[in-house]
């Protein structure tokens, strides 16, 4: 069955309500990337909890990096990770770019709102952030870091219909695959009410989430 999405991209009314009730009802397990604690400025992962690698060279969770901000908690998550770790310096044609993914239980014909945050890697102009929701891209979102002393953080809101089986989120890097760019954080999946007001408060398309290029 095709489910329904509705991507908005930007601060809307709605963001605001869902991300401010969203860490109890949040149905994606470490949405923030607070787990595992990363113990310097950045460090890689094979696994952490609630994400699974899906290709790349691993998880790349990041706190404090060029001191710059998260969107909440501490630390996110850069998928154009890196291909040996912090001290394993830059290896020539070294690539990073990555995908995690996380299945989630749904109810058949429940509306959920999926909440994500993405910003470029200040000074870095290709960042490229592809999510999927079982198998289907419903965010392809391109920006700049070109000029940017901090991270940008734009909020992604997308409206999904369950089809009452185990779906599969995923969020994926399609920047050059270089080990940098294309910052994730505060994922949640929430479920609402259905939109026969939420809709009006909704920028149609997917069109608008792709910025420049
Ligand atoms: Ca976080
Ligand atoms: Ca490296
Ligand atoms: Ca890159």
């Amino acid at each position: 069955m095709k489910s329904t999405y509705i991507i908005a991209v930007g601060a809307l009314a709605f963001a605001t309500t869902a991300t401010s009730t969203t860490f109890d009802s949040n149905l994606i397990v470490n949405g923030s990337f607070e787990e595992h604690i990363v113990s310097g400025s950045w460090d890689l992962y094979e696994e952490i909890p609630g994400w699974t690698l899906e290709s790349g060279p691993g998880i790349e969770l990041q706190r404090g990096v060029g001191g710059w901000d998260a969107h909440h908690g501490e630390q996110w998550l850069e998928l154009d990770a890196d291909e040996n770790g912090p001290g394993g310096g830059r290896i020539s044609g070294e690539q990073g770019s990555s995908v995690l993914s996380q299945h989630v239980q749904t109810v058949m014909g429940q509306y959920y709102m999926l909440t994500l945050s993405f910003s470029p890697r200040p000074g870095v102009d290709d960042n490229h952030l592809i999510v999927k929701w079982n198998h289907e891209v419903i965010i392809d979102h391109v920006d700049s870091g070109l000029g940017l002393k901090n991270t940008s953080w734009q909020t992604i809101n997308i409206l999904i219909q369950g089809d009452g089986g185990l779906s599969k989120l995923e969020l994926g890097d399609m920047s050059v695959n270089d080990t940098l760019g294309t910052f994730v954080d505060g994922v949640s999946l929430v479920a609402v009410p259905a939109p026969a007001t939420l809709a009006l408060l909704v920028l149609p398309l997917a069109a608008r989430s792709r910025r420049r290029r």
